[in-house]
């Protein structure tokens, strides 16, 4: 399936860029969407290259969320207790802002982040975290090996699905980990992107989409079994996988469960993936629809949350700043900015209260508890939210 000719997903250009409606240097590419008939693995045809996705401005900083600032302080002491000996190693893929490696180096483990985008990276060595400045793959596994011994617990927060080479990732984790040694990632999960049509989850930096199918098959060509599994509700349903050396560790009940279920559910036949783009195109029509509508009656229509997801639905359903006035968000790496291709202003909280919209496209629906709160007399002075996901609505 085609989500159309898409920009790079974060933020990044200034209004003054902007001329005849068109920034001249944004990279675009095409986001084709297609499953491996041998893996069974959901993944997109085309992506920028990831220097310039992951460069120094990289925008994304973890722990602009609290509840996500949270979520890693809870799996750092849950996978530190459950993985870690006395005197053992921990390494994360992906270390963004050190918001899980925090309270790994606050526990004294000794620990090393994996990170290439460097303002990131200087935000956790500032929290007393060990950072590499680089991408992972097996020669790196390899250099960090020799460095630091094999490791205990290799871990990766919604970093796996960034990687387009996913064999390097597991040859190099399989080198990397001690005998008794466990791969911990967690990435948004098919079955829930499926479920809810959250469309907005593909996007340049998803390269894949996983199943517990697909992470199954593609990583035992790697030498790792996959030996338990953990539903999270984080970013609109995630799945933690546990991977071990082959042969190491026997299977948790719950990896068969899946696997029967996403087999009963066609997760290796292409049906599944035509109702999916099917549902795709409604969300569309009927998004746009109450959007045309709302903007014919005068209303102001604002975005909250300049998400990386958000650029796909917007460039996707053509909502550009005809429709949404502009775009809120806290982090201020994006505040000035405009929304990628389809040029919406990003604004401060602040600026969002005081202009009062009468409607807000929630673009970060995964954080909806945190953003209501904080939002509440948003909501409390007569402020509608709109969610397309599950479905599109007004609440
Ligand atoms: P959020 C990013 O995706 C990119 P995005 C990446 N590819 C990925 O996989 C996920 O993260 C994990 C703002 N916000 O988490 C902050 C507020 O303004 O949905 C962020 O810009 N107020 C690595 O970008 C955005 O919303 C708030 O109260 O789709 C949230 O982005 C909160 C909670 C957030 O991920």
């Amino acid at each position: 399936m085609s989500l159309g000719k898409q920009p790079v997903s974060q933020a990044r250009y200034t209004a003054d860029a902007i001329h005849d409606g068109i920034i001249d240097d944004e990279p675009f590419y095409n986001l084709d969407v297609a499953v491996c008939p041998s893996c069974s693995l959901f993944q997109i045809m085309d992506q920028p290259s990831p220097e310039v996705m992951f460069d120094d401005d990289y925008p994304y900083y973890t722990s602009t969320s609290k509840g996500m600032a949270e979520h890693f302080g809870r799996a750092a002491d849950l996978l530190r207790h459950r993985f870690v000996p006395e005197g053992g190693r921990v390494v994360e893929i992906g270390s963004n802002d050190g918001c899980f490696l925090r309270h790994i180096a606050g526990a004294g483990v000794s620990h090393l982040g994996i990170e290439p985008a460097s303002r990131v990276a200087e935000v956790a060595r500032a929290a007393g975290v060990r950072v590499r400045e680089s991408f992972f793959d097996e020669h790196v596994a390899d250099e960090v090996r020799q460095e630091l011994g094999p490791v205990h617990l290799v871990y990766a927060a919604n970093v796996i699905a960034h990687i387009p080479d996913v064999g390097t990732v597991g040859r190099g984790v399989a080198r990397l980990l001690d005998d008794d040694g466990v791969f911990v990632f967690e990435v948004a999960y098919l079955g829930d992107v499926l479920r809810n049509v959250s469309l907005d989850q593909i996007y340049d930096e998803h390269v894949f989409t996983f199943s517990v199918l697909a992470a199954r098959n593609v990583f035992a060509r790697c030498g790792l079994d996959l030996i338990d599994l953990e539903p999270l509700p984080v970013h609109g349903g995630s799945m933690r996988f546990f991977l071990a050396p082959a042969g190491k560790r026997v299977a948790a009940p719950i990896v068969g469960e899946y696997l029967e279920r996403e087999r009963a559910a066609g997760f290796d036949d292409a049906d599944v993936y035509e109702r999916f783009r099917h549902a795709c195109e409604i969300t569309r029509n009927q998004l746009r629809g109450l959007v045309d509508d709302l903007a014919a009656r005068g209303a102001v229509v604002a975005g909250y949350g300049a998400t990386a997801k958000s650029t796909t639905l917007l460039n996707y359903c053509g909502l550009t700043a005809r429709h949404i006035a502009f775009i809120s968000d806290n982090t201020p790496a994006k505040i000035g900015k405009v929304s990628p291709g389809v040029h919406i202003p990003i604004v401060s909280p602040e600026e969002f209260r005081a202009r009062r919209p009468d409607y807000a496209l929630l673009l970060a629906w995964n954080h909806r508890a945190e953003i209501e709160a904080k939002e509440h007399d948003f909501g409390a002075r007569g402020g509608k939210w709109i969610l397309h996901v599950p479905e599109v609505q007004v609440t």
